[in-house]
């Protein structure tokens, strides 16, 4: 190690890093970062994307499993430019990245040479918390540290900071001081004595669990509260993380993204109790009441944003799990209350009706094999409610989505998330359930799944169209939108092309046994398996009534 005398930013910044436990770097290397790079240190890895857009979630994905910040480095602005869809998402999931990006050479970007990144701290915004340029080189090591505390704390999200590619040989300032954060904010106790007497006057409570729950850790605070209430719970809409077991008697169903649809499933509720989600996250527009007639509604979030945008409702600021520990505590129990009927019905399986199957025909032969343990990361829009029918959350940490519908998100999350399992040394193995259309956004994060030998199995129903879209079109009356047919992606030569070993699935039995082949081979597998094109409504009409 270099001594003080000749100490420098790149030292400086190293031993950083090295007490932030940021050792694996997610990245994509380019010249403006070579100098960063350059010497890699033996005690660290570097996890190459190929593309910048899959360093980004990667790390996202890395960073929601060890439940710690995550380093990303980017390649100025064109790499920053590619990254961007999936620093939207880790924004929205409230993941916290640390984005390091190169810059030209400070003597340099007067004159705008290539590979400058122009109006460097505009770029990555409005998604990023913070985003800065050292003012002088010296300064690298303190930014970084800044940009950490400010990942870190509630709401958590990605940070970027810009480093001129000359600044890492010159002489630090001297060691950087690590400080630390707080993650968590307690609520108000007033407030929350006046939610919890508004919960207990209520008649007829509904409670509704949002991503926050997880990522506090307070799956069993939410199962106690829903037990001392004796009320249902309904996950909230389009939700990144679990909250609850799905096989809960008091559990529902998650809850769907449209006004109208919300209104008509919370009808007879006089109070809905919202915690650790936005009110609401919508996707169509299904007008209607934004809550049935006589109900109110109280948020609980530890993020202002959210607590801002809700149409209505009373809201309070605070870590998931802190408040669904104090509202125990607060409310009084309802023993007498009638449990309400479960709406979580065993999922029947379906007849066969000839080949190829359908999206629930497949995902029922997946659920007859699943291994209890596996993680589940998603990114199939127009049949991911079928695999839950078959594939139920039963654990914390088990299932992972994206919080923006951005695709190209979750394919190299679940790479991250792989990532992480085996630096933990779980033996987890992932299952990342990928539409053929999604797949592409992407595809890169194949690479770093064979390189790293990851236990990740990508199954991906294959029915050649996207078809979401098909089931968009017809919901606002827009016929004849070109492109939505792929039937001439070649999804096996894909994976091969990458390494990755890759076989088509047809029948049942062919999906299920290359599926325990895929569970017992080492490193990763795809398995394409095509599935019949249907365009089913958008919201189910089972919802709506
Ligand atoms: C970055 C990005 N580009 C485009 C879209 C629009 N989009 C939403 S779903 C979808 C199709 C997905 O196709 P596929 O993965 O095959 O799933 P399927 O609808 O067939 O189930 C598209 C293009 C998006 N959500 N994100
Ligand atoms: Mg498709």
């Amino acid at each position: 190690m270099a001594d003080e005398k000749s100490l420098t930013v790149w030292d400086a910044t190293y031993d950083l890093l090295r007490k932030l436990e940021l050792t694996t770097i997610f990245g994509n290397p380019g010249s403006t970062e070579q100098p960063f790079l350059k010497n890699f240190p033996s005690d660290f890895d570097y996890i190459l994307g190929l593309q910048e857009a899959t360093a980004v979630a990667m790390a996202d994905g890395f960073a929601q499993a060890t439940g710690k910040p995550a380093l990303v480095n980017l390649h100025t602005s064109a790499g920053t430019g590619n990254g961007m869809g999936n620093i939207m998402t880790a924004f929205l999931n409230k993941t916290p990245l640390i984005i390091t990006a190169g810059q030209q050479t400070r003597e340099m970007i007067i004159c705008d040479p290539l590979l400058t990144n122009r109006d460097e701290t505009t770029l990555p915004r409005p998604y990023v918390k913070w985003a800065y340029e050292p003012k002088r080189a010296e300064d690298v090591p303190r930014a970084i540290m800044r940009a950490y505390a400010l990942a870190l704390q509630p709401p958590a999200g990605p940070v970027y900071v810009s480093i001129p590619l000359d600044d890492w040989d010159k002489t630090a300032l001297g060691w950087a001081d690590v400080r630390t954060v707080s993650s968590r904010v307690a609520p108000d106790p007033e407030r929350i004595r006046e939610f919890a007497a508004r919960i207990s006057a209520a008649k007829n409570p509904v409670l509704v669990y949002g991503a926050e729950i997880e990522k506090a850790g307070g799956w069993e605070a939410g199962v106690a509260l829903a037990e001392k209430l004796n009320a249902p719970v309904f996950r909230a809409p389009a939700s990144e993380r679990m909250c609850i077991s799905e096989t809960h008697p008091l559990f529902q169903m998650q809850l769907p993204q449209a006004i109208g649809p919300i209104s008509q499933i919370l009808k007879g509720f006089d109070l809905i109790v919202v915690i650790g989600a936005p009110v609401f996250r919508y996707y169509p527009y299904i007008p209607g009441p934004v809550l049935p007639d006589g109900a109110k509604l109280l948020q609980i979030t530890n993020d202002p944003t959210d607590a801002g945008s809700a149409l209505v409702g009373d809201s309070l600021l605070s870590d998931a799990k802190l408040a669904l520990l104090a509202l125990h505590d607060l409310v009084g129990g309802r023993p007498s209350h009638a449990a309400p009927p479960s709406r979580n019905k065993k999922a029947s399986v379906p007849e066969s009706e000839g080949l190829p199957l359908t999206a629930r025909e497949a995902y029922a032969a997946l659920g007859e094999v699943r291994p209890e343990d596996a993680i589940v990361v998603e990114e199939t829009p127009s049949n991911f409610m079928e695999f839950r029918d078959y594939w139920p959350a039963l654990k914390p940490g088990r299932y992972y989505t994206y919080a923006s519908g951005g695709l190209g998100h979750n394919a190299p999350s679940a790479v991250g998330v792989a990532l992480a399992q085996k630096k933990l040394g779980t033996g987890i193995p992932v299952i990342m359930l990928i539409g053929d259309g999604s797949l592409q956004y992407s595809v890169q994060s194949l690479s770093a799944a064979a390189q790293h030998k990851l236990k990740v199995i990508y199954l991906v129903p294959c029915n050649g169209e996207y078809a979401i879209l098909k089931e968009f079109a017809v919901l606002e009356k827009t016929p004849n939108v070109p492109a939505l047919d792929l039937p001439y992606l070649d999804i096996l030569s894909l994976a091969r092309g990458y390494g990755v070993t890759a076989v088509k699935a047809e029948t049942k039995q062919e999906i299920q046994s290359a599926f325990k082949e895929a569970l017992a081979a080492d490193g990763p597998r795809v398995i394409a398996f095509p599935i019949r094109r249907e365009t089913k409504p958008l919201i189910p009409p089972s919802v709506e009534a």
